[in-house]
């Protein structure tokens, strides 16, 4: 319940997303594809980007356009790789306000950068989870 309205306030702030997009131009210039470095092992945050882009495009290519999301898809993926995070999306109505949410140029699909902002948000979220637990235990 609280990551998930913690999420939403965030996502209508437009941030984290809108220092991910500011920073946009600078990241692709600083970008080397790990196909340059041939031989070399990815980092855990390497590995964890590689990841998240393989998450997305192993559900946005199931139905109609496979760089994006529908409603299915979307629903599909947090089902089953958010599960521990988003327990309140028992409720039907949850995916629609999520998509809502997410579809920031309102092509009623979840592209790639519109669902980066979710893993951002959501990674927040949980780091504050994390803190303020953290700091209980220390009390
Ligand atoms: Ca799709
Ligand atoms: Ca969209």
């Amino acid at each position: 319940m609280g990551a998930i309205e913690t999420m939403g306030l965030m996502i209508t702030h437009g941030a984290p997303g809108g220092v991910i997009l500011d920073s946009n131009q600078e990241a692709a210039e600083a970008f080397v594809p790990s196909s340059e470095k041939q031989g070399k092992m990815p980092s855990q945050l390497e590995g964890a980007m590689d990841a998240l882009i393989s998450v997305f495009y192993n559900y946005s290519g199931n139905e109609g356009d496979a760089m994006k999301l529908n409603k299915g898809e979307l629903k599909e993926l947090l089902n089953s790789e958010l599960n521990d995070f988003l327990t309140c999306q028992k409720d039907p109505r949850m995916v629609e306000k999520i998509m809502n949410d997410l579809d920031s140029n309102k092509d009623n699909e979840v592209d790639f950068n519109e669902f980066v902002v979710l893993v951002a948000a959501l990674t927040v979220a949980c780091n504050d989870f994390l803190q303020e637990k953290k700091k209980k235990s220390k009390n």
